[in-house]
């Protein structure tokens, strides 16, 4: 729910590799317009390893780091901008805790991730996140998305 009084914000969201293969896209955009995002710009493309390890490079030197960074380049994600008040916050909420098994039930991650690593959803964590993560996502075509 949409938290009244917060500022209107935007925040970003990648479907996962296995969640796009496995057809939970339109799933998973049915739980977020139901929690209240506006969906401000949708893309959808297969990450370079660069790409993986620059968005996950605060894990860097993790032992799950590589197979992270391998498992967001095996196959096409989808990214998603997204609006609502309060959004940065209200995103983790609705996409619940890292580990699908300990997610809330109804979160994003409890209805369609599958283990810690193939979690469904990667949601930015603070505006500055925000910013990086839907621009090199996005590419040029992230300036159009200023509204
Ligand atoms: P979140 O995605 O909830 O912000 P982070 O930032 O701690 O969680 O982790 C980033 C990503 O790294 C997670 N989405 C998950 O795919 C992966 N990850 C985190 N911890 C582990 C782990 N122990 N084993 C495998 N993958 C992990």
């Amino acid at each position: 729910m949409p938290s009244g009084g917060s500022e209107m914000e935007t925040t970003f969201l990648i479907v996962k590799p296995r969640a796009l293969a496995e057809g939970h896209v339109g799933g998973i955009v049915t739980e977020l317009e139901r929690a209240g995002f506006e969906i401000l710009g949708v893309a959808s493309r297969r990450l370079t390893r660069d790409e993986a390890a620059g968005l996950y490079g605060v894990h860097e030197g993790k032992p799950f780091f590589e197979g992270l960074v391998e498992f967001m380049t095996s196959g096409l994600s989808v990214g998603l901008v997204l609006r609502a008040p309060g959004a940065v916050a209200l995103l983790r909420e609705v996409v619940g805790a890292t580990d699908p098994g300990e997610a809330a039930p109804g979160t994003i991650r409890a209805l369609y991730g599958t283990s810690v690593r193939e979690n469904a959803v990667h949601a930015a964590d603070s505006p500055d996140r925000v910013e990086f993560e839907s621009s090199f996502y996005f590419g040029d075509c992230a300036r159009t998305l200023d509204t």
